[in-house]
């Protein structure tokens, strides 16, 4: 057995890169990154409606308990090595396969700049708007918290709008992994959330384009369904 995580997900193809993941926003990234640099993989399902998050042999590969994480069996070095967390995930596989992230350093340090600012911003706070708009009014009433959530999460779209004003994607001409730190959470606002009209999306004219420019492309859309439960399973 090459990892502990193989005890409950047996790797099919052990010479491929190993995905373990769920359709969420954060899983939807390493799913569309791997279809859009055609990295040979193999997807495995962990359910975390379900708590395989809380497995033994899931905590071996991510401690955090959070997917999405990877195995790659030929990791730097050679080495087999295991990843945890989207954004070193994406850097990692877009190194590895010289596309996706800008090769001057400057342009480099932009896109992470990006890329951070989802993990610090976008990520938490569109996760908490999510928690609290869905929240049983039996367990809060209060409408604070839905307040500065909702106000944060605009606050935020108007920064991406700035950025996206006169750009195709968040670094100029060219989809890189910031592009795909980000948009799968505002796809994730519109799909799961429904709240496309409570946060104003369509308002922020450039970033509703850039994402639906996103989602036009054919590797974003795979990325989508990368790691589904069977059909008959639900997500919650
Ligand atoms: N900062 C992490 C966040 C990962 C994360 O929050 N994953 C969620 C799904 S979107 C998860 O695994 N949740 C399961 C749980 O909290 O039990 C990343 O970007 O990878």
């Amino acid at each position: 057995m090459r990892h502990p995580i193989e005890a409950r997900w047996p790797f099919a193809d052990p010479d491929k890169l190993q995905l373990f993941s769920f359709p969420t926003p954060n899983g939807v990234k390493v799913g569309a990154a791997l279809e859009e640099l055609g990295l040979p993989y193999e997807a495995h399902v962990v359910h975390i409606g379900k708590g395989d998050q809380h497995t033994e042999e899931f905590r071996a590969l991510s401690p955090n308990g959070k997917i999405p994480v990877i195995f790659d069996p030929h990791g730097p070095g050679g080495e087999p090595m295991g990843v945890m967390e989207s954004g070193a995930i994406l850097l990692y596989l877009a190194d590895k396969a010289g596309a996706l992230v800008p090769t001057d350093p400057r342009g480099r340090l932009e896109c992470l700049q990006w890329m951070l600012f989802q993990v610090g911003h976008v990520g938490p706070m569109f996760g908490q708007f999510g928690h609290f708009l869905r929240l049983d009014p039996e367990v809060c009433d209060h409408p604070y918290p839905r307040e500065r959530y909702t106000a944060e999460c605009k606050r935020l779209l108007t920064v991406l709008e700035g950025r996206l004003a006169g750009r195709a994607y968040l670094m100029g001409d060219d989809y890189s992994i910031a592009d795909l730190m980000i948009w799968p959470w505002l796809n994730g606002a519109v799909t799961f959330y429904k709240a496309d009209e409570t946060l104003e999306m369509r308002a922020q004219t450039a970033t509703w384009d850039w994402l639906q420019r996103c989602l036009a492309r054919p590797a974003s859309q795979r990325g989508l369904e990368v790691a589904s439960p069977p059909k008959s399973s639900s997500a919650e």
